[in-house]
């Protein structure tokens, strides 16, 4: 369960660093603009590299939490074929049940909204801008990681993201780009919020990479990334060719996982790294803290085709 930042003081965590420290981290943040440019070949003047124009073929996949499938979950996302494609998760902090409000209802009107003002002039087809856009007109009560990105024509690839969704970029069997997560605390991560102490649009990691015909990208909220290994989602790629059916396959190994009290999940690695671990009289029978997580299931599968 995420933790919703319902006031300021909850910044300041047992288990965190002073105040202080998560500040200048979102100060750092908010200063972080990455451009990682990736080529697969050099032009020179003499053999110019002609691009072609390029677009998403996607295909999405959501599978909700075992306990939320009645209400569809608390994950949103969209897809828009704007310009070279437009993907976007939302994820609804699910910690926000316990103040007595719906958290998927902040996630689906946020999207709904970034949906809208994807061709907005003022947006030009930045997605940090996109999510200051959206943020300001959601009304619902509630917070939400937030990841977007756009492509463009000529295969530019513009990412901004808040909080712990994610994207892999998936080059010839290797990923040669993957976003980083950002949070305050184990299990409280950075959200736009529908309350002053959440983060805004100038927290964003946002990046910019250069995709060519044939790259694959994966978008997914935590629940994908928490229970499948990178090297799981190559692999998967190996298998299925097609985006839907690479979605779906993506999202039922995360289920399945997510369900396997077992498995050694990418989310239980991060958690005993973090000194969180089965209670000692387990730990002398060898035991340890295993298992997938229990979360609603975003995919989105990109793939790069010329247009
Ligand atoms: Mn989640």
């Amino acid at each position: 369960m995420a933790i919703p930042i319902l006031r300021a003081a909850m910044i300041s965590h047992p288990q965190s660093q002073p105040i202080i420290h998560s500040i200048s981290a979102i100060l750092e943040t908010s200063k972080r603009r990455n451009t990682v440019v990736f080529s697969s070949s050099s032009s020179s003047e003499l053999n110019p590299v002609i691009r072609s124009e390029v677009s998403f073929s996607v295909g999405t996949c959501l599978i909700p939490h075992p306990k939320k499938v009645d209400r569809g979950g608390e994950d949103a996302f969209f897809v828009s074929n704007y310009n070279g494609g437009v993907i976007a998760v939302a994820d609804g902090v699910s910690g926000w049940a316990e103040e007595d409000v719906d958290p998927s209802l902040f996630p689906r009107e946020f999207m709904a909204n970034a949906s809208d003002f994807v061709g907005d002039d003022e947006v030009n087809y930045d997605p940090q801008i996109l999510i200051r856009k959206a943020h300001a007109a959601t009304s619902s009560t509630g917070s939400a990681t937030v990841i977007i990105a756009m492509l463009e024509k000529n295969g530019t690839l513009k990412i901004a993201n808040v909080g712990d969704c994610g994207l892999r970029v998936i080059r010839n069997g290797r990923v040669i780009f993957s976003t980083s997560p950002q949070e305050h605390y184990f299990d409280c991560p950075f959200q736009l919020s529908s309350e002053r102490v959440g983060q805004t649009y100038l927290d964003a990691a946002v990046s910019n990479v250069e995709l060519i015909e044939g790259d694959t990208i994966v978008m997914g909220s935590d629940g994908l990334f928490d229970n499948v290994f990178d090297h799981e989602i190559i692999q998967t790629f190996v298998i299925y060719k097609d985006v839907a059916e690479t979605a779906k396959a993506l999202a039922n190994l995360a289920s399945s996982h997510a369900k396997d009290s077992k498995f050694d999940s990418p989310y239980s690695l991060e958690a005993r790294s973090r000194g969180f671990d089965a209670p000692l009289w387990k730990k002398i029978l060898g035991m340890k803290l295993t298992g997938g997580k229990l979360d609603d299931i975003t995919v989105i599968v990109g793939q790069v085709v010329s247009s």
